[in-house]
């Protein structure tokens, strides 16, 4: 029988680059038990070193094998590459990600990139938080860039996409794609546009179509001063890749230089705080509370209190439960 090992154990063995003390690690803060809460502080102290980049976009626009093209591309730095893939579909395995027309080099024969897939099935909300839990742990492991995979759809995956230091959006050629990623509102949050699947034909009017509209919303929003760039890449003929790379620098210079930086820190911040805050309220209600909210809900339905205050009383409860 394995002895149960603290996690405050694991940390050091991880920070070692230890693969299954990361792995364990992980684990223990993708479920976020009160066990890990204080080795994930410590975690936290000690991150901020790794570049972290949020990828997001339509669902088949390409972003897991951009991802894996991305990743051998950033490999050659020699830095260790981490993966977080909230989808537990996205086929990383290597074989036969591209169809029939291409195979994909198996990314799991390189110690030097960690993929991690986030269970989002049956995930209990928290998934923002554990993720960038996640994130911070492979930084303290040593990974130099950690790419997130976020579907571009739902507002939690997208925000998490925009938690990051850059955020790459995918869109792949083909009106439809592109009108869908106006409707997700997700084209806004992009430090860097990608247009993938370049060796399609069609990829060239939408590069233009792409440039043409953010010119427009260009002229509305004066003194930008980080103006997000449209790359096009093909990760069936691997091309676009170094422009992809050289656009991350500039855009990971323009926070080196302070504020922007600083401003993008502040706001990964409070949405971390914001998170937790919604994950600690769920758990709460999920405790102890069932009972006196139907208690509250009865009052309720005879009209004896009004819903805001049914409320107010709720939340009295649980907000007293947290503190304790
Ligand atoms: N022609 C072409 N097809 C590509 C390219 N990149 C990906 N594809 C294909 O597009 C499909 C979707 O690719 P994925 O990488 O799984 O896309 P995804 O955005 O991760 O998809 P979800 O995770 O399901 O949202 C697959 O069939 C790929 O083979 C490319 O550069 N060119
Ligand atoms: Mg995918």
């Amino acid at each position: 029988v394995k002895r149960f090992v603290p996690s405050h154990e694991l940390l050091p063995r991880a920070e070692k680059g230890e693969l299954a003390a990361v792995a364990r690690l992980l684990t223990r803060a993708e479920a976020g038990e009160p066990e890990v809460r204080e080795t994930l502080s410590r975690v936290y102290a000690k991150a901020g070193r790794a570049h972290v980049i949020g990828i997001t976009g339509v669902p088949g626009s390409g972003k897991s094998t951009m991802c894996s093209v991305l990743a051998r591309k950033l490999r050659a730095s020699g830095k260790k590459i981490g993966i977080i893939a909230i989808d537990p579909s996205s086929p990383y395995s290597g074989g036969s990600i591209m169809g029939d027309r291409i195979r994909m080099q198996d990314l799991a024969d390189d110690e030097g990139i960690y993929i991690r897939s986030m269970a989002t099935r049956g995930s209990t909300g928290g998934m923002a938080r554990a993720t960038l839990d996640t994130a911070d742990i492979l930084d303290v492991a040593g990974y130099g860039v950690v790419l997130i995979e976020t579907v571009g759809v739902g507002q939690d995956e997208v925000e998490i996409a925009s938690a990051s230091h850059t955020t790459l959006v995918v869109s792949a050629p083909g009106l439809g794609d592109e009108i869908q990623a106006i409707k997700a509102g997700i084209l806004e949050i992009a430090d860097v546009h990608v247009i993938s699947k370049a060796d399609k034909p069609e990829a060239r009017s939408t590069v233009t179509d792409l440039k043409q509209m953010l010119t427009l919303g260009l002229s509305l929003s004066q003194e930008q001063k980080w103006i997000p760039p449209v790359v096009a890449t093909s990760s069936l003929n691997n091309t676009g890749f170094d422009e992809l790379v050289t656009a991350i620098e500039k855009h990971k210079a323009h926070l080196d230089t302070g504020e922007p930086g600083l401003q993008r820190a502040r706001r990964i911040a409070s949405f971390r705080m914001l998170k937790t805050a919604e994950e600690l309220l769920r758990d709460q209600f999920r405790k102890g509370s069932a009972e006196r909210a139907a208690r509250i809900a009865s009052a309720l339905a005879e009209r004896k209190v009004s819903p805001y205050l049914a409320g107010e009383q709720l939340l009295a409860g649980v907000v007293k439960g947290i503190s304790q």
